[in-house]
């Protein structure tokens, strides 16, 4: 029976003794392993009691067998919802409630913090470790090695993607399997990835970047990959003269480039450097050309969208821009007021439709229809324009959000927890630039009448409910927040003049 996305990912490398993984231990996992493996999950998951269309929710570390799980979700047909390692049990709460998740699975580390979590969201709890124990495995161990694909449609939906809201609430992104199908198919080719690569995998792979994109095109390519637990960078010098290709985030070109090890001897064999999911600046990419002879090829994407537009393989890659729109991927650039197209050149609010573009917010059909017009368009609420050329340029955003190494940090849900603090009148968090992580967060404070907020106290109390990637790495007590004539916080004030306080020396 058909499920055309583990169908073409994964059910046809079945057999296959190429490498899928190259591990950090000088192991190596063939497609053959990685799938029999897959199909003892998928045996776990349905004797648990989830059926198609089921969530499962993962906060698991990267491992092979985390890989297995997202596999074997999509051979089963349940809806596989990963969560970030950082997360909370506050957090995590949320997700696992609002998903109305089955089943959770966790690292052991953190069973006894989640138990309460999956209790209350009546889901089941297994566990995964990092070296690929646990419940789950266990469970596994002796179920059969190949399964009954579940029989899915394209428009069936195959991952939920957590994105925060402007508004604190995190939204559920549903994806289809064609959407996932369609962008690994477009990027394969507009990419030139051949079952000759190996990709350079250090990304985290709870997000769109390390998942969807790395991973389906290697899948889709029938490539291989280095599979390293995170981004270390000793480890990626280290393995990158066995690579033919990589991507990352901008944080990791900026670190390589600070890295003298890093040079054209030790990338003279590459064949491509991606970059996305935040800016790269064009001086990153100018040093990273000078340095080492290659132009880092920059894309954008987005969970709700996979990836809109690329720089070209062939073809000038363009610092400063993030390309074309991918074939089969309309782009248009609009009036933030009037929603009407601008005339080319004109900077506004980038729209896109295409078989990519995601389904719709998890129980959220409000939200969804602000954002997802009637006719298709997906609102980015990413501010850009198009050259003479036809390359596409970001030059803002028109959402409150900040991304620092990648991650996206919504303002809102940390303005809500500072206003809550003793003494705290009201607060404002913003993004400023910063060296390492392109951006970060910094938090402002107005003290109640008569009160000194204790800001140790504070932060602590972030500690406690806010992954550590969206701390504020400074708090700052002001007298009052910069405002408009129509009462609105003036970001953009508090940006300018607090733009230099990660400014190296
Ligand atoms: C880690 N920390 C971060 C952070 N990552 N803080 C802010 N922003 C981040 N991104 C915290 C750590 O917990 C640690 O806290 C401290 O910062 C320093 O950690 P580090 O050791 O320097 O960080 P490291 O573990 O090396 O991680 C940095 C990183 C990682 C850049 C390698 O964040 C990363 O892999 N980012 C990739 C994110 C990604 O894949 N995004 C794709 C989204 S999809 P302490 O306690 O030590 O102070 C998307 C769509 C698209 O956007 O287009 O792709
Ligand atoms: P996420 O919600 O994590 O998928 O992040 C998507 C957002 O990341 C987009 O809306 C953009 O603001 C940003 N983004 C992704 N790729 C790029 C890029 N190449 N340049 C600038 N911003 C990017």
């Amino acid at each position: 029976m058909a499920n055309p996305l583990y169908d073409t990912l994964f059910g046809r490398h079945a057999g296959q003794t190429a490498p899928f993984l190259h591990l950090s231990d000088g192991s190596t996992l063939s497609y053959d392993a990685f799938l029999r493996l897959t199909a003892q999950y998928a045996h776990t998951f349905r004797d648990a009691g989830l059926a198609p269309g089921d969530r499962l929710a993962a906060q698991i570390e990267k491992s092979p067998q985390a890989l297995a799980v997202y596999a074997a979700c999509v051979q089963a047909g349940i809806v596989f919802l990963p969560l970030n390692t950082g997360y909370t049990a506050d957090e995590l709460e949320y997700f696992v409630t609002d998903s109305g998740a089955r089943l959770l699975l966790c690292d052991g580390a953190k069973a006894d913090a989640l138990a309460p979590v999956a209790k209350s969201a009546k889901a089941s709890l297994m566990t995964l470790n990092a070296d690929g124990s646990g419940s789950l495995p266990d469970a596994a161990k002796d179920q059969p090695e190949t399964f009954e694909t579940t029989a899915r449609g394209g428009d069936d939906l195959a991952a939920f993607l957590y994105t925060s809201g402007t508004t604190g609430r995190s939204k559920g992104a549903m994806l289809t399997q064609t959407n996932l199908l369609s962008n690994a198919e477009t990027l394969v080719d507009y990419w030139a990835f051949t079952e000759k690569d190996v990709l350079l995998h250090a990304l985290p792979i709870f997000h769109t970047h390390g998942l969807f994109v790395a991973t389906n095109v290697i899948l889709l390519a029938g490539a291989a990959m280095i599979f390293l637990p995170k981004f270390d960078q000793d480890k990626v010098i280290e393995t990158l003269p066995r690579a033919t290709t990589m991507m990352g985030v901008p944080t990791f070109y900026t670190r390589l480039l600070d890295d003298p090890r890093f040079d054209r001897a030790l990338t003279g064999h590459m064949r491509l450097f991606i970059s996305g999911s935040a800016p790269l600046l064009a001086e990153t990419h100018v040093a990273f050309e000078e340095r080492t002879g290659h132009r880092i090829l920059e894309r954008y994407g987005m969970t709700e969208t996979n990836m809109n537009t690329s720089n070209p393989y062939e073809g000038e890659r363009r610092a400063g821009t993030v390309g074309f729109p991918l074939p089969g991927v309309e782009l248009k650039i609009t009036d933030p007021d009037t929603g009407k197209t601008l005339p080319q050149g004109e900077i506004g609010l980038i729209e896109v439709r295409g078989p990519n573009v995601f389904k719709g917010y998890w129980n959220m059909p409000e939200k969804t229809a602000e954002e997802l017009r009637s006719d298709g368009f997906f609102i980015t609420g990413d501010l850009g324009q198009i050259d003479d050329q036809g390359y596409v340029q970001i030059v803002g955003r028109n959402k409150d959000l900040i991304i620092s190494g990648g991650y996206n940090i919504y303002p809102k849900e940390i303005e809500l927890l500072l206003d809550e603090q003793p003494g705290v009148l009201e607060s404002a968090v913003v993004g400023v630039p910063h060296p390492d992580f392109g951006e970060t967060v910094v938090g402002f404070l107005v003290a109640q009448k008569g009160e000194t907020p204790d800001l140790a106290a504070i932060a602590e109390a972030a500690g406690t409910s806010l992954a550590r990637f969206k701390h504020p790495r400074k708090l700052i007590v002001l007298d009052e927040l910069p405002r408009n004539t129509m009462g609105k916080v003036q970001k953009n004030i508090l940006r300018a003049e607090y733009g230099d306080l990660f400014k190296p020396a």
